[in-house]
């Protein structure tokens, strides 16, 4: 597949991820959304990068929502089906085995709210905006919104949001723990790639075992606990585990493979 709607590079061994419709202000439309399921399926697991930031293009906007104007008209089942598969994208990136951070650069409404959400941790501008107002177009949000916007921010205040349709500033983002960092405009990715090249000098299976742990918290179908016992267990089998350990015997930094 051709990326048309997402633009990929690399720097220090980091993909940077950039959504590049920013007339509609990077709204999510069907192409985009194949095209982040692509990258975070198929191609992703080839790209040889430690891990990867996530934003939109230009100043005002991370992702402003899904595209509102492709979906007027939907039937019931037309939302199933979409909401079906935007489920399917963004289980995908939450569960990458690779760190994912969004850099939020401004609006992050509706599906991009969602879409921040996905990652594994956010970095969000200070000029950036957080909200869930489907409800101002008389739907819910599809994308997941009711189901990890509790996670991030608890019960109550999710209801809030999701009920009012309120946005909310970085600063708040920040305390009620919906966001990772708030640093000045424009320096979201610096911000991202600092947290994303200290971990790559982590072992890459411990850290992909640290996002299935995590995740299976949330996984009504897995117990957390004997998942962290699995897990354990297969990082005391790597090479890398033998590395680690020697390294710090020896007092020198750890090479680690990834194996
Ligand atoms: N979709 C399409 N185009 C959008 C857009 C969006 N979500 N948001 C902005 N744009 C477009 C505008 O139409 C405008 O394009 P032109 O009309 O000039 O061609 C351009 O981006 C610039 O926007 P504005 O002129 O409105 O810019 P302002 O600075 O005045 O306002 C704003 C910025 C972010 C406050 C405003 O654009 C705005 O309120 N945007 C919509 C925000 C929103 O409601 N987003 C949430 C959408 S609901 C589903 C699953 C998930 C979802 C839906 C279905 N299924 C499974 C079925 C998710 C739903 C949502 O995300």
């Amino acid at each position: 597949m051709d990326f048309k709607n997402l633009v990929l590079t690399e720097e220090d061994g980091i993909g940077i991820v950039t959504i590049t419709r920013e007339k509609a202000l990077n709204a999510l439309n069907t192409q985009t959304m194949l095209e982040l399921q692509y990258l975070f399926t198929e191609y992703g697991q080839k790209w040889a990068v430690s891990g990867i930031v996530l934003t939109g293009a230009g100043e005002k906007a991370f992702v402003a929502g899904a595209d509102i104007k492709e979906f007027l008209g939907m039937s019931a089942e037309g939302g199933s089906k979409m909401a079906q598969r935007g489920h399917d994208i963004f289980f995908a990136i939450e569960r990458f085995p690779k760190p994912v951070i969004a850099a939020v650069n401004g609006f992050a409404l509706g599906g991009g709210c969602e879409l921040a959400m996905a990652c594994h941790m956010r970095v969000a501008g200070e000029n950036a905006r957080f909200g869930q107002p489907e409800v101002n177009l008389g739907i819910i949000p599809g994308y997941g919104g009711t189901q990890r916007l509790i996670q991030y921010i608890g019960k109550g205040k999710a209801m809030e949001l999701l009920m009012t349709a309120d946005m909310i500033k970085a600063p708040e983002a920040l305390q009620l723990g919906l966001v990772n960092h708030v640093v000045p405009a424009g320096e979201e990715i610096a911000k991202a790639k600092e947290i994303l090249l200290k971990i790559a000098s982590k072992g890459p299976v411990a850290i992909a075992k640290i996002i299935e742990s995590v995740n299976a918290y949330f996984d009504e179908k897995q117990d957390g606990f004997a998942k962290e016992v699995n897990a354990f267990g297969e990082t005391t089998g790597t090479s890398d585990f033998i590395e680690g350990a020697t390294a710090f015997v020896e007092k020198r930094k750890a090479n680690f493979k990834g194996n």
